[in-house]
């Protein structure tokens, strides 16, 4: 971790940079050549690439069939169980409270609006498999897909080379209620879900994380008419520690960060240099017990930690970077949260470790990275609905706001506008007649 003393503005936008994301030109080609593929062949490909990317054979299916579901559950340990339906609990309460409740308005007399939320009515859920497989990720997408009712929700996961799906996806999907799972990573994935295929539903919008292969694959799902959840970058924390912090808390927090990858962005601002050196060195002590530690300790290479005189400052260089998760480690963590502009999520006080957000508090952990907290939100069951207006004029009504349109529309030129008015009052009045 590299300590920056003091720097002035000037020098805060290139402290405030993320590194670059190279998206190379050989990524995006061959994704675009996996898509079309797809496109093309459809299962035929999916079983080619499992076996080239995965060294799965999927001969015998590329959907989860109902026993290896069944199966899925002996493997999982009870007290793994037993977690994982506290923390579905937790979340579901949570974006329970998130349903929306809208009135119907009216807005002259007999002129009545009103708006529905309906589920987006087919999702993708993609969970990467590798070496870490995110099946809380699963509880983030699922929870409020099943809770908008969106009547088809597809889950894409990468086979295990045994061609088998990890049991503890399975073992979550199940908790879920989700029972159309396909054994399928990647970009070829993606690609599967915004055509379809023998195997693969298409859907309407496409949601999880992915390395770089899947987040070009969502761009180019996009020029295929299908949404996707937001626009994905490595994970990254920011902490702002004043003196009453704990090194080793912090420490640990930055860490839990680093371990996700590589590329993760870890930033800590402290207005004491005693909280900077003594978590610098708490950050190398515990990072040699980490079993993912050289990948952790390559995303602290590119790592901050920055000296600033107050905590107003602190807050102002926070907001322009606009982290995805914002840990407050100070004194009066509730006064300095009024101030935060931009921010995925915000973790208050020495014990709200951000693991608690992603795991089990009940907040949703897929949210805006790369400085799109300025402009995105976070998942939540909005994400998984849309909504549609209505409305329905009585004679009342139309006399009301019938005049006001033909006013508008002739002067926009629109003269079939006035007359859809128009022909209509001159049939009102022609009735009273
Ligand atoms: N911090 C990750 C989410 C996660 N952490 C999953 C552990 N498992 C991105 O917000
Ligand atoms: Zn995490």
């Amino acid at each position: 971790m590299n300590i920056f003393q003091y720097p002035v503005q000037a020098e805060w936008p290139a402290l405030q940079q993320r590194a670059a994301q190279q998206q190379a030109q050989d990524v995006e080609q061959r994704v675009q050549q996996i898509f079309e593929d797809v496109r093309q062949r459809g299962d035929a490909a999916l079983l080619y690439y499992a076996r080239q990317f995965d060294g799965a054979d999927l001969t015998s299916g590329l959907r989860v069939g109902a026993e290896e579901l069944a199966a899925a559950v002996t493997q999982v340990p009870a007290e793994l169980q037993t977690a994982i339906r506290q923390a579905h609990a937790n979340i579901l309460r949570f974006h329970q409270a998130q349903i929306p409740q809208e009135e119907r308005v009216e807005t002259m007399p007999g002129v009545t609006c009103w708006r529905r939320a309906l589920p987006v009515q087919r999702v993708g859920l993609y969970i990467p498999g590798g070496t870490a497989p995110l099946f809380s990720t699963l509880l983030m997408l699922g929870v409020p897909a099943r809770l908008a009712g969106c009547p088809e929700i597809v889950l894409c996961t990468p086979p295990q080379k045994d061609g088998q799906v990890n049991p503890i996806i399975l073992f979550t999907a199940q908790l879920l209620g989700i029972s159309t799972i396909v054994k399928a990573g990647g970009a070829q994935a993606v690609a599967a879900l915004s055509g379809g295929t023998e195997s693969v539903p298409a859907v309407d919008k496409i949601f999880g994380p992915g390395n770089r292969y899947v987040t070009a694959a969502k761009q180019l799902a996009t020029r295929y008419g299908v949404a996707i959840d937001m626009p994905a970058g490595p994970s990254e924390v920011l902490v702002i520690a004043d003196e009453s912090a704990n090194p080793a808390f912090v420490a640990a927090d930055l860490l839990s960060q680093a371990e996700h990858g590589p590329d993760s962005q870890v930033m800590l601002l402290s207005d004491s240099i005693y909280i900077l050196e003594q978590t610098k060195a708490e950050v190398e002590r515990q990072l040699r017990e980490l079993p993912r530690a050289e990948v952790a300790a390559q995303a602290l290479q590119e790592s901050r930690a920055i000296l600033l005189r107050t905590p107003e400052e602190m807050l102002y260089f926070s907001n322009q970077y606009a982290p995805e998760h914002l840990i407050l480690a100070v004194k009066n963590p509730e006064q300095l949260a009024e101030g935060v502009t931009n921010a995925g999520s915000v973790f208050l006080g020495h014990l709200t470790p951000e693991a608690v957000g992603d795991y089990a508090s009940g907040t949703n952990h897929t949210l805006p990275t790369n400085g799109y907290a300025r402009n995105y939100s976070g998942v939540s069951l909005d994400s998984f609905l849309k909504k549609i207006t209505f409305q329905r004029l009585t004679s009342e009504g139309l006399l009301n706001v019938g005049p006001v349109v033909e006013t508008m529309a002739e002067a926009e030129g629109l003269r079939a506008h006035a007359r859809a008015v128009t022909l209509r009052l001159e049939a009102l009045a022609g009735g009273e007649e």
